[in-house]
């Protein structure tokens, strides 16, 4: 989103779980979790809400969809299908298939919500068969958001069992410059604070 509007931002790199590895942080944030948007006096830990907020701050930018227009409510329900629907279920892929120790890893589970995910990815699939972007007919914030959870499939090795449009949509999102911008930002955020992280394999340098 940052980078989509091409504001100045500071990135702080954490060690994974911070809530282990970097205790101070729980100072910021009692959660521990991440993402985590500073900005004056607000906080915010939602990453849906982080997107829709600075969409909201800067609507010359086109990346919101306001009241008064039709897909208003189209916007949000895409926006919060994002994290609540599409990146949920893989966040328990995620624990059960990859990162828990062996004996504690659970392939049913793994297994049950990676279908749980590819069924919900079944909108998605329709949406994008008609347009190009989700909606207002133009790319918003609801498209960074929803394109996260296609980003985390992919690492998940989920994307041979996407639908076409879905593959195509995803084509269109990699195209945009600020993606690649991000990525790179967040390997040389990684490099320069010595945190260990796998650079994306997105990116194309
Ligand atoms: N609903 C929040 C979820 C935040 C969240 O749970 N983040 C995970 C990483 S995807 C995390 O920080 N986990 C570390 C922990 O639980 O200690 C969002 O969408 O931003």
């Amino acid at each position: 989103m940052l980078e989509e509007l091409q504001l100045p931002y500071q990135l702080h790199m954490l060690p994974f779980p911070p809530r282990v590895r970097q205790r101070s942080y729980l100072e910021l944030n009692p959660l521990g979790t991440v993402p985590l948007l500073c900005h004056g006096q607000a906080r915010l830990t939602e990453s849906a809400a982080i997107c829709e907020y600075l969409a909201a701050l800067h609507p010359e930018a086109g990346l919101s969809v306001g009241p008064q227009e039709a897909d208003f409510a189209a916007y949000l329900n895409w926006l919060h299908m994002s994290d609540a629907t599409l990146t949920f279920p893989q966040t328990l892929v995620l624990r059960y298939a990859h990162f828990e120790p062996p004996e504690r890893r659970q392939p049913q589970v793994a297994q049950d919500y990676q279908r749980w995910f590819l069924a919900r990815l079944r909108a998605v699939e329709l949406a994008t068969a008609e347009r190009d972007w989700l909606s207002a007919g133009r790319f918003t914030a609801a498209d960074v958001a929803v394109g996260y959870a296609l980003m985390l499939s992919t690492h998940l090795d989920m994307q041979t069992q996407w639908g076409t449009a879905t593959q195509a949509y995803w084509q269109r999102l990699q195209a945009r410059p600020a993606l690649h911008r991000a990525l790179l930002a967040e390997q040389q955020a990684a490099r320069a604070q010595d945190v260990d992280a796998t650079p994306s394999p997105l990116l194309r340098t």
